[in-house]
């Protein structure tokens, strides 16, 4: 039985990249679904505000220990057990490493605040949401222009995914004129981790 529980949806990008990373580091999991969000059951939200002040996903619980957040969940998961990694996944980090992986949190983040913000029916003219539709635009062609994202697979280019494929099944922008990130995109979509972890066709 594995020591480590995934508390999140099976819609998230920010669950799906810890999924996809335990994948690639070969490491077992259960899942605790917490469902997609604004379609939570009351169990569910509890699950997610026990395990977390901020209510979010994803958590991981390891060995009883709740850690909190995808990015410290990628780095703990890194540093505690790379010692079963059996593939090529690029595990090394430099600080442009960290810019790209900050850009692409930042835009995950800036559109599950347009994707919630639509679903309450808000004006999505509003100024700060017209700068969160910058931002992501900014934040797409920053990672397009990068000439060293892609040529390994690493947290950056994964979490990239986990991104871009969310974009597409919640309509979130168009980025099919950014001519590297679908390369990137075409490149690594049907890798073990990536495939094994799709998000659902029907939610
Ligand atoms: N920085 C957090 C962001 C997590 C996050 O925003 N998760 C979303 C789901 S994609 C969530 O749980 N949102 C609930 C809310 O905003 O209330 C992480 O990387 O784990």
């Amino acid at each position: 039985m594995s020591d480590l529980t995934i508390i999140g949806s099976y819609t998230s990008p920010f669950v799906r990249i810890v999924r996809a990373l335990c994948s690639e580091l070969g490491l077992d999991y259960e899942q605790q679904d917490t469902g997609p969000f604004g379609k939570q059951t009351p169990e569910q939200k509890s699950l997610i505000s026990n395990n977390n002040p901020l209510l979010k996903v994803p958590v991981l619980i390891d060995k009883g220990q709740p850690i909190i957040d995808s990015r410290v969940i990628a780095s703990y998961l890194l540093q505690n057990y790379p010692i079963v990694q059996t593939n090529d996944f690029d595990a090394s980090s430099s600080i442009e490493k960290e810019n790209l992986i900050t850009v692409i949190y930042g835009i995950i983040d800036a559109g599950v605040l347009r994707f919630i913000m639509r679903g309450q029916g808000i004006d999505m003219d509003l100024p700060y949401l017209a700068r969160s539709l910058e931002r992501m635009r900014c934040g797409l062609k920053y990672l397009d222009e990068n000439t060293n994202l892609g040529a390994h697979f690493g947290l950056p280019e994964l979490a990239l995914i986990c991104g871009l494929d969310w974009f597409k099944k919640r309509d979130i922008i168009d980025w099919s004129m950014y001519d590297n990130l679908v390369q990137i995109h075409a490149r690594y979509t049907d890798r073990p981790s990536l495939a094994a972890t799709r998000i659902p066709d029907n939610v």
